[in-house]
């Protein structure tokens, strides 16, 4: 991209129920970046591409067993008219690779989303090596379809836009003093609520007595919930933590 140009974002969810889209993402951060135009998101209707009479989008599966499976013409030809050069073409399914932030970031850089969504038992295997689609999971769980699945990845990969975010609200993803780790807990008026406190710290005015105690508390926080993703420098800083006696508010 070129100084100067703006990125954006353009999507085209290809759907048996275009009528869900833009859904949620016409609301709020999502939504005005849509009235902005700094990202078009089209609904596809996949039955429009279905040449039979009855405009078939499904099948019984080859090999017997429950339930229908999406027939390869009508998705093939569906995502053959809107495929740019730099198309990303996605399916999604729970078989899929299990999507990240830094995915986030790699399908914004492409520019062009092609978001396929599977109903019924899912789409016909060929159409993956058709149109060199890559399988995308959201989590470990069963959905009905992948719309809802594609409102999740639009969602993350659209606030990652520059200009999407208010600079407030964008700090975090500039910052890198809690990199790979949880957040640290937060906090508004009043001061205490239901009894409840907030920590003192918090309210005493040293910068760096609360960036230290938020640093602790992302540690702690991350290895009670999610110790899978301290690295060997986070698993030594927390040691020296403890040794330092910033145990404030520790819930070991
Ligand atoms: C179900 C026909 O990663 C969670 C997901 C579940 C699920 C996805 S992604 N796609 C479908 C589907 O069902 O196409």
């Amino acid at each position: 991209m070129s100084p100067g140009e703006t990125a954006r974002l353009q999507a085209h969810v290809l759907t048996i129920f275009p009528h869900m889209f833009p859904g949620p993402l016409g609301d709020s951060v999502t939504g005005r970046a849509m009235a902005s135009g700094l990202v078009d998101i089209h609904a596809v209707d996949i039955r429009e591409f279905a040449t039979d009479r009855h405009r078939s989008t499904d099948d019984y599966p080859y090999g017997g067993g429950p339930g229908m499976v999406m027939r390869p013409e009508p998705l093939v030809a569906a995502v053959e008219s809107v495929l740019q050069p730099a198309s990303r073409v996605i399916v999604f399914s729970p078989a899929g690779r299990r999507f990240t932030q830094a995915m986030a970031h790699d399908l914004l850089a492409s520019g062009h989303l092609v978001l396929v969504c599977g109903r019924y038992e899912g789409i016909d295997d060929r159409v993956l090596a058709l149109t060199r689609a890559e399988e995308v999971s959201i989590g470990d769980f069963v959905l009905t379809g992948g719309e809802l699945a594609a409102m999740v990845v639009l969602d993350a990969v659209i606030r990652l836009l520059p200009g999407v975010l208010s600079t407030s609200e964008a700090w975090r993803d500039e910052s890198h003093s809690f990199e790979g780790l949880l957040e640290y807990p937060q906090y508004t008026r009043p001061v205490e609520f239901r009894g409840q406190r907030v920590p003192d710290v918090l309210l005493s005015g040293h910068h760096a007595q609360v960036a230290a105690w938020r640093r602790q508390q992302a540690l702690l926080r991350t290895r009670e919930r999610r110790p899978d993703l301290l690295t060997p420098d986070h698993l030594a800083e927390l040691d020296r933590s403890s040794d330092s006696g910033a145990s404030a508010g520790g819930a070991c």
